[in-house]
Parts: structure tokens; C-alpha cells; sequence
């Protein structure tokens, strides 16, 4: 589909046509459509750009991936169409494991996916092989299927476009939880460790950016840029940001 360079909508426009495309090679779940058309509802009222408390979120996450012994990327359909590189190129540039974890899991989805990550760059792609997968407790739908050699033993992950139910599960198991979510009043986002309210598209990109830059700080650089952010106080600004904005 060519959308014109100059349509002033041309990078969401393209970004809808990645999802249409991801849908007929049978990796985007048919509700992925619908989950974006609400994710671009928010993205509009917060201007379709990164706001400052999005970046630094992003910041913070960062610093938590390079401090982290066991960090995942779960990665499920939209993700998959939207920043396949990029969230390669993020777990290389942080050292995270990347793990395809679907909340409409089909085996083909799971085999296609795996094969886009590859294809990007990834040399091992977790929550693909039977008998390598165990489930959360206290959740009942596939998300809850995890990699014994990945999430089940992350110490954090980063959630893309994620359910509340998990996020909540994956905090119950003591682990740190990263969600980006363009809503900031998503489940998700409420009950995450860190909550990075902006586009996943602009979000993988700008943490790529980060993690060049934070990659020489020791320790206790980082530890400090975590201790000294409020990530209740950083999602209370953002509601607030979009009050204003109406
Ligand atoms: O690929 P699967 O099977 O794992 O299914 C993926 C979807 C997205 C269908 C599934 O996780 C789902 O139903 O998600 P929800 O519960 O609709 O939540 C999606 C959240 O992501 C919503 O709060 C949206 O606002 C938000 N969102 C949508 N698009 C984006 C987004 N957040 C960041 N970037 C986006 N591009």
C-alpha cells in the first residue's frame, strides 16, 4: 500500500498497514487490529510524539535492563509487525533474551514470529520449542505459558502491548515488569514496575538510543537513575498532561 510521503499522517498510516500485512501472513491476531486502533486513540491525545515523562521512562528502563541479571524481551504479534529490528536490536544492545509470548497462541503464529526475529538478527528465540514451556500459576490464558529458560527465570521483562492480568502475575512472581502501553490507565500500565506510556514504535527506538549512551555508566549511575524516579508520580503526570491537553 503507498501512502504519500507528505500525507501528514504518513507514519501511523504505515505503521496500520504493517499490522493489515502482519494479520494476512497470519502472525497478527485479528483483536491486534482492534488493540492498535485504541493504542492510536491515546497516541493521538498525547500528540503522536514522545512525551517527557515517555522518555524518561525510557531512560529508567534502560538502566533496569543493564542492571538485570536475567532480562526478556516478550515479544507477541503487534510488536512483531511494528519494531521486528529494533526489538532485536534492543536485546543485543542491553543483553536480553527475546521470547514470543502470545495471549491467541497457535503454534503457526508462534513458528512465524520466531522466524521474523530470526531473520532480524536473533540467534535464539525463547517460547518456541514444546517441552521448553511451563505455566504461571493463577493464569489461566496462554499468556501464561512461559520459557523455563527465559521469563520463568527473568528477573525482568519488558512488556510490549500487554494484558493486565499478566503484568500483575509476573509482578506476584517477584519479578521487575517494563510495559509499554499507550494507555496509561490500562491494567497494565497501572500495575507495572515501570510504565512507559508511548508508542512501541517510538519507545524500542529511543531505548536503542539509551542503552548506547548509558552502556559505559557503572552501577551506581544506574542504580541512581532508578532510585530517583516515581514511576506513580511519572503516570499520575501523564493523565495529567492529557487533561490539560483536552
Ligand atoms: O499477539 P497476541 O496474541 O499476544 O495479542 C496481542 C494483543 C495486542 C491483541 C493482546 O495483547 C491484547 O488484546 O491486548 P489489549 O488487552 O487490547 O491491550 C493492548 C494495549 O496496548 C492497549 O492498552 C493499547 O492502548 C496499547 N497499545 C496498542 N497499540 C500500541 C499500544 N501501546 C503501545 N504501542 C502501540 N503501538
Amino acid at each position: 500500500m503507498d501512502i504519500p510521503l507528505n500525507h501528514p499522517r504518513h507514519r501511523s498510516l504505515m505503521e496500520r498497514h504493517r499490522l493489515i500485512d502482519g494479520l494476512r501472513q497470519g502472525y497478527v491476531a485479528e483483536a491486534g487490529l482492534i488493540a492498535h486502533g485504541r493504542g492510536e486513540a491515546f497516541d493521538y491525545l498525547l500528540g503522536e510524539r514522545t512525551i517527557d515523562e515517555a522518555r524518561n521512562a525510557e531512560k529508567v528502563a534502560v538502566a533496569m535492563l543493564l542492571l538485570s541479571e536475567n532480562p526478556v524481551i516478550s515479544v507477541n504479534g503487534n510488536t512483531a509487525a511494528l519494531v521486528p529490528k529494533e526489538i532485536v536490536d534492543l536485546s543485543e544492545a542491553v543483553g536480553a533474551k527475546v521470547e514470543v509470548n502470545l495471549f491467541y497462541r497457535t503454534p503457526l503464529r508462534e513458528e512465524i514470529i520466531g522466524k521474523i526475529l530470526r531473520d532480524n538478527g536473533a540467534e535464539v528465540v525463547y517460547g518456541i520449542e514444546e517441552g521448553t514451556c511451563r505455566r504461571m500459576t493463577h493464569l489461566d490464558s496462554e499468556r501464561g505459558r512461559v520459557d523455563c529458560r527465559g521469563i520463568w527465570v527473568a528477573d525482568t521483562v519488558l512488556v510490549p502491548l500487554e494484558d493486565g492480568d499478566r503484568a500483575e502475575a509476573l509482578v506476584g512472581m517477584g519479578k521487575k515488569v517494563i510495559a509499554v502501553d499507550l494507555n496509561p490507565l490500562s491494567r497494565t500500565s497501572q500495575k507495572a514496575t515501570l510504565s512507559i506510556v508511548d508508542n512501541v514504535s517510538r519507545a524500542v527506538p529511543n531505548m536503542i538510543a539509551f542503552a548506547e549512551k548509558l552502556r559505559g555508566c557503572s552501577q551506581k549511575e544506574l542504580r541512581d537513575i532508578i532510585n530517583t524516579f516515581d514511576n506513580k508520580g511519572n503516570l499520575d503526570a501523564v493523565v495529567e498532561r492529557i487533561r490539560r491537553g483536552l
